[in-house]
């Protein structure tokens, strides 16, 4: 049985706690699914997460103007992942698809988001270029303003769901001013002319993923999301919300590891005493223990401190990335120890947790790329 008690923090409402128990009894039922075909994997998975109502969360209800709830996205996605890491990655994928329609949407944009919450419409969020991963502000793809219409050309690559997304939201330079000044966001529909899979992208924790070709394509003025030069802005906020995300993800991981560790060090005998009564095996749950509640505290102090309503919150949204994705890799690490040979056997949920983590400190913002936001943060007196 996974820890609880951080459900019982100042950091949640009720609602929250009610969410969490009616999340984990679905997940028992319906998850972990066939991965075999992971394109057909994740379509049904949006279907299903879509059709019993957990998407609400990844998107604004474009009938009323409430507020992405964080502490939702967070608690959804630590527990998708302790059960499924395509259902995370699935339920993640919809709502940094969505995040710019959500935060800057015009209405006639915000119609696509009662698709994607109810799991009609899949989407994808199109930042990384092959020249230019964490260096955002470098991209190279183009959108030129031609009469009512823009005509982007370029390559993005790294794409979670592309291939399968029914929208993208992209970003390209418009050209206002040099540099992340110049760069705007657009809404571009999945069977765009021009729009191509240039190559799939196969990954030691297979999900779909692209590099897409823009080959001239059109869309109208109207699918620019915010204003012209505003697109790095906006890339950064929904990364802002966003990124305590991936921390939960990899809490839910890291859950999962204590969990299979504890159950295995009480099961399994060694030098005729479970192993349990090993002080060093002791210690690596000692260990394990500290950083997942750590990493907790620092996911849920980001979430909670969007949800009240701070403008920004990237140094906590950071710092909660940063630390809670570096420790999951480390605790994930001690479990494999811990399970011998079986940890690194393929197809036990031990090895499949030592794949899935990886990319989380790479992915939304590398690990040195968090510590440069949090130590600009701070050296500019932002706290
Ligand atoms: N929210 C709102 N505005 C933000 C912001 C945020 N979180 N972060 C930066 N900005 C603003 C800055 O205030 C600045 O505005 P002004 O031009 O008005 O002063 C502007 O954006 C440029 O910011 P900055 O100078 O910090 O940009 P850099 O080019 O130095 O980039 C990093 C900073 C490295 C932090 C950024 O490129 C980044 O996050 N890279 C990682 C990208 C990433 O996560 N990629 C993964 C893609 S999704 S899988």
């Amino acid at each position: 049985m996974p820890d609880r008690s951080f459900l019982s923090w100042p950091f949640f409402e009720d609602r929250h706690r009610e969410h969490a128990e009616r999340l984990e009894a679905w997940c028992e039922k319906n998850l972990p699914v066939d991965h075999h075909d992971v394109d057909a994997a994740c379509r049904e998975l949006v279907a299903k997460l879509g059709a019993d109502g957990w998407l609400k969360p990844t998107a604004v209800d474009p009938a009323d103007s409430a507020p992405l709830d964080v502490r939702t996205l967070c608690i959804t996605r630590e527990t998708l992942a302790r059960h499924d890491g395509l259902a995370d990655f699935a339920f993640a994928m919809q709502g940094l698809g969505t995040g710019a329609i959500s935060l800057f949407g015009t209405p006639e944009q915000r119609a696509w988001l009662e698709k994607t919450r109810a799991g009609k419409a899949i989407s994808a969020f199109a930042l990384s270029e092959p020249r230019s991963g964490s260096d955002v502000a470098s991209m190279d793809m183009a959108a030129r303003r031609d009469g009512d219409s823009y005509v982007l050309s370029g390559e993005k690559t790294w794409i979670s769901n592309g291939g399968i997304a029914d929208i993208y939201v992209v970003f390209a330079r418009t050209g206002e001013a040099p540099g992340a000044r110049g760069i705007s966001a657009f809404l571009v529909p999945g069977d765009a002319a021009g729009l191509a899979i240039a190559e799939r992208l196969e990954v030691i924790a297979p999900h779909p993923l692209a590099r897409l070709r823009f080959d001239e394509v059109r869309v109208p003025a109207a699918a620019m999301i915010g204003k012209p030069g505003e697109g790095f802005k906006i890339a950064m906020s929904v990364l802002d919300v966003f990124r305590s995300t991936v921390g939960a993800a990899a809490l839910g991981f890291a859950r999962r590891a204590l969990d299979e560790s504890v159950k295995r060090a009480a099961a399994r005998q060694l030098f005729g005493a479970p192993m349990a009564e090993l002080q060093m095996v002791q210690g690596h749950i000692a260990d394990m223990a500290l950083d997942v509640d750590a990493a907790a505290l620092l996911v849920y102090r980001a979430a909670w401190t969007k949800d009240m309503g701070a403008a920004r919150v990237t140094r906590e949204a950071a710092m909660a990335k940063l630390f809670a994705t570096d420790k999951a890799q480390e605790v994930i690490d001690k479990a494999v120890q811990l399970h011998g040979g079986d940890g690194v056997r393929k197809g036990h949920i031990v090895e499949s947790l030592y794949r899935e983590i990886r990319a989380l400190r790479i992915y939304e913002g590398a690990s040195d790329v968090q510590k440069v936001v949090i130590a600009r943060q701070v050296m500019g007196g932002e706290r």
